[in-house]
This record gives C-alpha cells, structure tokens and sequence, in this order.
C-alpha cells in the first residue's frame, strides 16, 4: 500500500474504531451454554419441487442432460425432488404409444378460474420413456424423489397402472431405490376452483377421493407409502385427515410417510406486500403452520406407533410464478436460507422449493406467469419463473439467488439444532446453531439488516459468507475466507457460517 494510503487508513481505522467498540458493547447475544439439543436434520432435508409437466419432455430429467444434473449434484449431494404442482391434476398415463387420451370421470367439476386456459387444454401425456429416464436422471444426481400422481382428473385405475411402473421403475427409497413415496393430487384444498364442486367440496370428500386411489394402489404395490394431504392454505385439513387415518383399521390405513403442506410467502405478484422489506421480516404464519403439521404429525405417530414427519414439500418467496425484484434477487437468497433454517429448527423432515421451466410453471398457473406484467416489456414472455433455484437459460443452467441460500443451509443437513438464546439486540437478524456429525458446534448468523452486527465468539472460526453487491442483485456468491479466522462482525445483509474446531 502507497505510505499516502496507508496514512488514510491509518487515520479512517482511527475514526470507525471508537464506533466499533461502542457497537461490540451492545452486541447481540449468543447463548450457547443453556443449548439444549432439538431436531436432527435428515439427511436428505433440502428438495427442490419441479411441476410434473416437466416430464413431458422425456428429454428434462434424463441422463442426457448432463448440465441439470450438475447443478443439482452441486447444489447437494442427496436431495428430494419432488414433482408435483397444478399441472400434476391434469397430466395422464400414457402406457403405450398407441394409448388414447382418456375422458373426464364424472366426479370431475370442471372450472377454468378467469383469465385461464381450461384444464382440459392444458393436459399432456406422462409415458414409460419419460419415468425410465427419472430413474437414471435420480441415479446420477444422488437424488430421490416424491412422484405426485393425478387426483384431480384421474381414476383410480389409472393411478394404479402409473403407479406400477412407477414403483418398479423408480423402486423403493427404503430399500436403496429412488422414491420415497407418492403424493395422490396437489393442493387439493383449491379442487374447488378447477376440479370440484365450489359449494360442496371439503376435507372430507377429498379423503374419500384420496383413499380410492391410494387403496387401488395398493392393491398392486403392496409397500406403497403416500405423503398427504399436500394443501396449499387449510391447516385445519391436516387434522381432518389424521382424523380420518386414525379412525381406520390398522389394517386398512395406507401406509403415511409424511405430512405435507404448502408455503409461500405471499402473493400474487401484484401485491405490494410482497416486497423485500417485508420478506425479511419474520412471517408469523411459518410458526402456526409448524405448529399444526406438527401436532398432526404427533397425533399420526401416536396410533402408528411410528414417528411420522412433516414436511414442507412446495414454496416459495411470492406464489403465481415469483416476483421480479423480489423472487429473483439476493434478498430471496437470505430468504431461503432463513426459511430452511427455521424449518430445520422446527424439526420438518426436509424443504422443498418450488420452480422449473417457465413454460411448465406458466401452465401450471393456466398459461402465463403474473410477474410479466411487471416487467419493463409486459409482453415479451419471460423464459422461467421468477422464483426458481434454477433457472434454465437456453442450454444451460444457473443457480439463482433463493438456489445460494439453499446451498447456504443444506450445511446443516445430518446435524442436530441446537435451542439456544439469541439476543439480536434490536436488529433484524436470526442465528441458528447445530452439532455436527464430527462433533463440532456449527452457528449460522443470517443479518438481514442495513446495519452490522457485531458478534463476540472466541473459538469459532469463519468458514462461509453468501452475499452480493447489493439486496436486489440477481448474483449471489458464497465464499470462504482465505484464513479460518473469528469473526467480528457480520456486514450488513450477509450471512456467514461458524465453526469451533473442537470435535
Ligand atoms: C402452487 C401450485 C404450483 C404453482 C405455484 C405458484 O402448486 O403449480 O406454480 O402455486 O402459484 O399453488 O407459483
């Protein structure tokens, strides 16, 4: 450094030092001597969830396309792929090539919410080339996968025949094969927009539709297991459906490996609320819905004699597609890695965020994606949804800012939450705090504030930051220091991960 510089920085180190020392007075506390152990995170906690559309193309989740499967490889080493989504209710088995498409069952109500391509036109054919392919794409990436079957506008026969080849194809997660389970309809609690009767529909009918198709499952894949409810709003519903379970006999139950439910932060795009401001702040929704999955889940276990977990198996930062500026920036990245972080805490067995391909995406919401409209040009179609960890940008694929903060978090996957006092001393940032398999203390400090936060934690080396220019950039980097040094403090909207060197 020219001595003219240094003299600067010698007189600037001078001006901030005072200020520092004032704010390490008043620094957020981090109790970690009352840590009590909490949940174990599976192993397999971090999932994405794509839209079932996507096979359709059997050329998407395939061996061949090598790209995809390296970024999910790099995001984690064994996640949960779920597909599912809108367009799961409307695609149907295609067992041969010759196989027409079938007709409507009379149950089905249909609707076409304003604004929307019916249904109807938005169905498309799922073949046997398309799930052989998902087998090997899950071989190379490491991943396992819960497979929504169509509740919607399917029959129970039908369900069955998919979900034959399915099983056979994809083979039991148990058992070191790739699914984990079937989910039968996505969020059913909307049926009453597309699918169902509007005045009549309810928890109730949708769990006698729901055990049709899981019973004639069964009957032809015998270890079938099933995740449920699968809702979009209604926690009500979990307990409808714990009700119902409990009241069969043993005998007779599907077999339940999991709750699950839906979250996203707010919505549509339009909405103001859905803005960076209020996505860092906690949302007290995240605690209630934890609260009920959970108090269902303990009331399952309790008649299985069998822990049964939860999960959040589709979300995002803004439903209908994302938000530009919200969904897509590096806001939604210390988004993600808070949110997975808390569920994490809250003991949910794994996270799924939602995205894909823009045209699956588009018609899982009947055709286009309501962020457009707030785009400089409403009219030029953007390539992918807001929201996706992924994005698929013509051949290639690049992780997106909420993908970093998944990244971020899936370092806590195999490690046991530690509860702990936290005193952010009037910011706006969270910390989360694990043992580690090897038996070292990891602590996650998420700042999502304007200002830094000084930290005092002799002992704990620094070891990884996610940040980015700025809150609305569409970049995020995660990086680890040069030296394995204690951290002082975090900069203003970072967040850094700390480990002790004790195992
Ligand atoms: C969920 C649907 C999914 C949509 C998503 C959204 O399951 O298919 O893409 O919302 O609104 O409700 O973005």
């Amino acid at each position: 450094m020219p001595s003219i510089d240094r003299r600067r920085f010698i007189a600037l180190t001078a001006a901030i030092l005072p200020a520092l020392k004032s704010l390490a007075q008043n620094a957020p506390t981090i109790n970690l001597h009352a840590a009590t152990p909490g949940p174990t995170v599976p192993a397999n906690f971090i999932g994405l969830s794509y839209e079932t559309q996507q096979l359709s193309d059997p050329t998407f989740f395939s061996p061949q396309n090598t790209r995809l499967i390296e970024q999910f490889r790099a995001l984690v080493p064994n996640g949960v792929l779920r597909l599912g989504g809108n367009t799961s209710d409307v695609g149907w088995w295609k067992p041969t090539a010759g196989s027409p498409q079938p007709p409507l069952p009379g149950n089905v109500v249909l609707q076409t919410p304003p604004g929307e391509k019916s249904p109807l036109a938005l169905a498309y054919a799922i073949t046997p080339p398309a799930v052989t392919n998902l087998r090997a794409f899950l071989d190379a990436t490491g991943w396992t996968c819960l497979y929504g079957i169509n509740l919607g506008t399917n029959t129970p026969a039908r369900a069955a025949a998919e979900a034959t080849f399915v099983a056979k194809t994809l083979s039991d997660a148990q058992h070191g094969g790739k699914l984990e389970y079937f989910q039968l309809g996505n969020e059913p609690d909307l049926f009453s927009h597309r699918f169902r009767d509007k005045a009549t529909w309810t928890a109730d009918l949708y769990f006698d539709d729901w055990l049709a198709e899981a019973d004639a499952i069964r009957a032809v894949v015998p270890g079938a297991r099933f995740g449920l409810p699968d809702t979009a709003g209604k926690p009500d519903w979990y307990a409808t459906v714990v009700d119902r379970l409990i009241a069969l006999k043993p005998s007779e139950r599907p077999s339940v490996a999991a709750l699950t439910h839906h979250y996203y932060f707010g919505g549509p795009p339009s909405n103001p609320d859905v803005n960076i401001d209020t996505l860092l702040h906690p949302a007290p929704k995240v605690l209630q819905l934890g609260h009920d999955i959970s108090v269902a889940a303990a009331r399952l276990s309790a008649a299985e004699h069998a822990t049964i977990p939860y999960r959040m198996s589709e979300g995002n930062t803004c439903y209908r597609g994302g938000k530009p500026g919200v969904s897509d920036v590096f806001a939604a990245a210390l988004w993600s890695a808070d949110y997975f972080l808390l569920l994490a805490s809250l003991g949910y067995a794994g996270v799924n965020l939602h995205g894909g391909d823009g045209k699956m995406v588009a018609d899982s919401l009947g055709g286009t994606l309501a962020g457009e409209l707030l785009m400089p040009d409403p009219k030029v179609p953007h390539p992918r949804p807001f929201y996706t960890p992924i994005a698929h940008i013509d051949s290639s694929y690049v992780l997106e800012p909420v993908g970093f903060g998944i990244k971020f978090a899936a370092n806590f996957a195999a490690a046991t939450m530690l509860h702990f006092d936290f005193d952010s001393n009037g910011l706006n940032a969270t910390a989360y705090v694990a043992k580690l398999p090897t038996g070292q203390t990891q602590i996650a400090i998420i700042n999502k504030d304007a200002q830094p936060l000084p930290i005092n934690l002799p002992g704990y080396a620094h070891v990884l930051t996610l940040s980015a220019p700025s809150l609305t950039a569409t970049t995020a980097q995660l990086t680890e220091p040069s030296t394995n040094r204690e951290a002082s403090t975090v900069p203003p909207f970072t967040a850094i991960l700390l480990r002790n060197s004790r195992a």
